[in-house]
């Protein structure tokens, strides 16, 4: 028998709602509002009046209860509600693995994409219902929802991989997707100068 650094949990059935998009049981659960992602837009005057004008979730996680530690294979679902703050579309916030591991999200429902950066390179992953989208080791990661409905996707990950949120705070993720004038998604650099600077 392999040695765990922590007990095992039971082989089990994670309960999955494709409609809602509900976790049973569930464990962690995040909500995340315009509030949560200052400094983090491409136009911080709007995400402050988006903030201040109802404060919306631009999206949601929840976990299974398998434990995020060695050897484990923790999932969560996440959702990105469609919508864009100053004319980005709603993304979630992106981290860099703090251990070097790698990720497997599936597409579940709705169009987005995964945009990934080492620090020097930004790479461009779209996702659809059905697409398995595959981020290696030492890529940070920001989902982004780029169509009319909810974006939700499967994410399978070490329970070891940690999440460093700072770093693309810091970094920053290479590119942002930006509505273009036919509701297109257009990588744009990063950083992009603030609406109205131009
Ligand atoms: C975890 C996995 C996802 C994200 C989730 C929210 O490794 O990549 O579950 O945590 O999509 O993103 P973020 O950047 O706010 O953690
Ligand atoms: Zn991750």
């Amino acid at each position: 028998m392999p040695s765990f650094a922590t007990p095992p949990v039971l082989p089990q059935v994670i309960g999955f709602d494709t409609a809602t998009g509900a976790v049973t049981p569930v464990g962690r659960m995040i909500a995340c509002r315009v509030t949560d992602l200052v400094g983090l837009c491409a136009d911080e005057t709007a995400r402050r009046y988006m903030a201040e004008a109802g404060d919306p979730v631009v999206y949601e996680v929840v976990s299974s209860r398998v434990p995020e530690t060695s050897g484990e294979l923790p999932q969560s679902v996440t959702t990105i509600h469609p919508g864009t703050i100053g004319g980005e579309f709603h993304f979630t916030r992106g981290h860099m693995h703090t251990r070097a591991r790698g990720e497997v999200y599936l597409g579940l429902t709705g169009t987005g994409g995964l945009l990934t950066f080492d620090g020097r390179r930004a790479v461009w992953v779209a996702m659809a219902p059905g697409t398995i989208g595959y981020i290696p080791p030492g890529w940070a990661h920001r989902s982004v929802n780029t169509g009319d409905e909810p974006y939700r996707f499967l994410a399978v990950y070490p329970g070891d991989a940690g999440h460093d949120h700072a770093w693309v705070a810091e970094n920053g993720m290479g590119h942002r997707v930006m509505r273009g004038a036919s509701g297109e998604p257009e990588l744009a650099p990063f950083p992009r100068p603030a609406a109205g600077s131009r």
